[in-house]
Parts: structure tokens; C-alpha cells; sequence
């Protein structure tokens, strides 16, 4: 096992990263910008060191410097949490070199999963279901427009580099084809620094349901069930939960084997996200892959009792797994707590919190870095907090939320918990009826 875990993140991730190691004995070194001098996983790592000024790029995006901090400390792997390095494969690569553990899967695996078309054509290979479309990269708006005559109206265009909703556009005919490819391809090149795209049938309200794998270095690949991710605000995830309310027995065995089948494609070591497009009739389809923790874990890990980084930590040691999927065995729902304005477009709020009363309770979990007198820099991702509550039944599990958010009292910034509030209380969220474009109709009430 490892001795030493230089945790490459900060926030939450990182200090719930810390206490999983400190349970399994592994001491920890948090490395902090000085944006977050006071941030609590400097406070709870057993060495704490300072990379650099606020920028991300002069300090958790900066290899070196990053590097540096593993030599002067002795570290022996590193967690890159989720963001930032996670899934840059040359990162993993110069660990590597060092002779450090990447807590998480090979540089070959990183790259094969991050271009979209090269993990579509894995998939489609391990015969894991994919959505019909241009199978690689489109040489031209002409030659896009020929084939959506196949594919049938409407079609999305997508940037093989992309992923998250960037250097994306759906076309509904011929005549906005040239525009949207245009406007795609500047978007991608300025983002990604590439812009090949592919195209594929476009999906009317589908679900984003994925599921979550575990892979060992001895060939085996696990499932842990599902996270119905449907719940987006232009591709921020506001609210994650297990079971999705649209999943059936079958259903859950299907798509499990799926995402087992594109592990296994890849000889996959790690915990890892496979994403898919559920539609009305519960076809579902290979989105992406993710090849790293992510943020909505704990929603599994209430349902399966058991610690997803634990399980990342041990595998990447080289234990082995015993071969069984997890069903879940409660009901769990996460919601992500953002220094925002949702009353004025979910602008980031940072700022001192004066105040900070977190909810508590039976089945109420709260991972979060902060605490009163903590001042919210303005330079980093707005998420301050993660509500997550468990119960037996959804309805329970919603209730408990309504009164977790009650309670959770943050006072010196805005944040996302009104807007929590009054999702709990909208009726088809309740009944489970809902699918990604959900919220581009949700009405904010006035406070
Ligand atoms: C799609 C789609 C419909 N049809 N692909 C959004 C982010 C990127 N991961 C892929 N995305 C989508 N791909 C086809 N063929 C709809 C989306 C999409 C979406 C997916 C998941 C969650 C929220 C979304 C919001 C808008 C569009």
C-alpha cells in the first residue's frame, strides 16, 4: 500500500480525499495556491505545500511545480480528484516517469476515452450500444449534409475533443447546416485547440443516466449501478441520484453489462463513469467516458455502503476485486451547494461567508472545505458544498432534502440552495418526470 498521497486538487475533493487515507493509514501532503491559504484540506493533510499564486495554470494545472512538491515531500502517488488534471494524460504520463502512482487509469486509456470518435469506435467494436452517425471525422458541412440525409433530421455535430457540451450544435436542416458547422469548428479550435467533428442522430429529451465501474490491474471490471444525471443547467450538473427514477430491474442490468463491455474494451484500471443518452423508450447509448472520480461518488456510495476512493486507493495498489456487482440498497440524492445568484442567472457569488450552519441529521451528509469566516475566492470552480441525503423511498429521500435545506443555513454569499428548494417542491421533478432540457423551462420563483 502507499506510504505517502500528494493530493493534486483542492476543496472538497481534496479533503475528502484526505479522510479516506487517513483511515487506511496512508499519510497525505495537500498542496494549496495562496487563494487557499485557509482552506480546510491544508488544515487536516499532514504537510500542506504552497505551489503558487491563484491562476490554476501557475498552480494546480502546473506540472512542475506540482512535481517539485512530490520530491520535497516523498510522496509515492498522487490523487488528481476530479478538474483539473485528472484526465490529462501527459500529467499521468510524467507520474510515471517519476516514479510516482497516477491514482487512476494509463495515459493510453486517458487519450483513448478523451477523443470522442476514437471512444465511439471502441465502443461500437465491444458492441456497446452507440448512437447511428458520420463514425468518424466529417471533412465538410457538404459532406455532413449528405449524410444527415441518411441520418434524418434533426443531427448534432460534436468536436472529438470536446465533451461537456462544448464545439456542439444541433441542425435541424440543410439550410442552418453551414452556420452551425462554422460556428462549431471556431468553438472547438479556440477551446480544445482542435477542431475535427463528427455527427450523429440527435436525441429528442433523453435522460443522462451513467453508470459507475471499478476496474483492477488483473483484468477485472465491476459495476456499481447508476446516476441519473438529468438534472443540468447548461452542462452543470445541479442534481445527481441512484436509483434514476426511470430505471427498471432489465434496464439496469443491460446498461450495466454495457459499461462492464467498454471496460473490459480497454483493459480499464480505476473507478470510471460511463455516460449514456437513455430515450423515451429506454434505448440507451454510449455518450462518454469519464476516466476519473467525479464529483456526485458519494451518491454511489450511500446507496452501496461502501468508500469509493477507498476502492480507487486499493486498486490502484494492485489488489484485486471480487467480481460482484452492487445494487443499490437505499435511495440517495445529492445537491451540489454553488456560491451563485440564482436569481440572477446563477452568476458565481464568492465571497466571506459570515455565518454557516450545515444541515445535519439521520441520512444527511455534507462533504464540503468550508466553514464560517471562509472566504470563497473568486478564481476557482463556485461549488462550496454537497447535500446528500439517503433514504429508503425516493419520496423520503426528497423529503429529508426539503428539510436538510431547511436547515443549512449559509449567510455572507448567495447560493444554490433556493433554487434546491423550489425544485424539491416542483411536481413532475417529483414524479420523475423529467429529462436534460428539464430545467431550460424551470421558472425561478421570486424569493
Ligand atoms: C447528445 C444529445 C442528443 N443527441 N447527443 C451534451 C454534452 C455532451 N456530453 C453530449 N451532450 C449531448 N449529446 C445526441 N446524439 C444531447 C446532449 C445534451 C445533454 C446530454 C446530457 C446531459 C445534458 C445535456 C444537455 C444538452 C444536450
Amino acid at each position: 500500500m502507499f506510504k505517502k498521497l500528494l493530493i493534486a486538487n483542492r476543496g472538497e475533493i481534496a479533503l475528502r480525499v484526505i479522510r479516506t487515507c487517513k483511515e487506511m493509514k496512508i499519510k497525505t501532503v495537500a498542496v494549496y495556491s495562496t487563494a487557499d491559504r485557509d482552506s480546510l484540506h491544508v488544515k487536516f493533510a499532514d504537510e500542506a505545500v504552497c505551489i503558487g499564486p491563484p491562476s490554476s495554470t501557475e498552480s494546480y494545472l502546473n506540472v512542475p511545480r506540482l512535481m517539485a512538491a512530490v520530491e520535497i515531500t516523498n510522496a509515492d502517488a498522487i490523487h488528481p480528484g476530479y478538474g483539473f488534471l485528472a484526465e490529462n494524460a501527459d500529467f499521468a504520463e510524467v507520474c510515471t516517469e517519476y516514479g510516482i502512482k497516477f491514482i487512476g487509469p494509463t495515459p493510453e486509456m486517458i487519450n483513448r476515452m478523451g477523443d470522442k470518435i476514437t471512444a465511439k469506435e471502441t465502443m461500437i467494436a465491444a458492441g456497446v450500444p452507440c448512437i447511428p452517425g458520420s463514425g468518424g471525422l466529417l471533412k465538410s458541412a457538404d459532406e455532413g449534409k449528405k449524410l444527415a440525409k441518411g441520418i434524418g433530421y434533426p443531427v448534432i455535430i460534436k468536436a472529438t475533443a470536446g465533451g461537456g457540451g462544448k464545439g456542439m450544435r444541433v441542425i435541424w436542416n440543410d439550410d442552418e447546416f453551414q452556420e452551425n458547422w462554422d460556428n462549431a469548428k471556431i468553438e472547438a479550435k479556440a477551446s480544445f485547440g482542435n477542431d475535427g467533428m463528427y455527427m450523429e442522430k440527435f436525441i429528442e429529451e433523453p435522460r443522462h443516466i451513467e453508470i459507475q465501474i471499478i476496474g483492477d490491474q488483473h483484468g477485472n471490471v465491476i459495476h456499481l449501478s447508476e446516476r441519473d444525471c438529468s438534472i443540468q443547467r447548461r452542462h452543470q450538473k445541479l442534481v445527481e441520484e441512484c436509483p434514476s427514477p426511470f430505471m427498471t430491474k432489465a434496464l439496469r442490468t443491460k446498461m450495466g453489462e454495457a459499461a462492464i463491455a467498454a471496460g473490459m474494451a480497454i483493459n480499464y484500471e480505476g473507478v470510471g463513469t460511463v455516460e449514456f443518452l437513455v430515450d423515451k423508450h429506454r434505448n440507451f447509448y454510449f455518450m462518454e467516458m469519464n476516466t476519473r472520480i467525479q464529483v456526485e461518488h458519494p451518491v454511489t456510495e450511500e446507496v452501496i455502503d461502501r468508500d469509493l476512493i477507498k476502492e480507487q486507493i486499493k486498486v490502484a495498489a494492485g489488489e484485486k476485486l471480487n467480481g460482484k456487482n452492487y445494487l443499490p440498497k437505499l435511495h440517495c440524492m445529492e445537491c451540489r451547494i454553488n456560491a451563485e445568484d440564482v436569481y440572477n442567472d446563477f452568476r458565481p457569488n464568492p465571497g466571506n461567508i459570515t455565518s454557516f450552519h450545515s444541515a445535519k441529521g439521520h441520512g444527511v451528509r455534507v462533504d464540503t472545505h468550508v466553514y464560517a469566516g471562509y472566504s470563497v475566492p473568486p478564481f476557482y470552480d463556485s461549488m462550496i458544498a454537497k447535500l446528500i441525503c439517503k433514504a429508503e423511498t425516493r419520496e423520503e429521500c426528497i423529503t429529508k432534502m426539503e428539510r436538510a435545506l431547511d436547515e443549512f443555513i449559509i449567510e455572507g454569499i448567495k447560493t444554490t440552495i433556493p433554487f434546491h428548494q423550489q425544485l424539491m417542491k416542483n411536481e413532475k421533478f417529483r414524479k420523475g418526470d423529467f429529462h436534460t432540457g428539464f430545467l431550460d423551462s424551470f421558472e425561478m420563483k421570486n424569493k
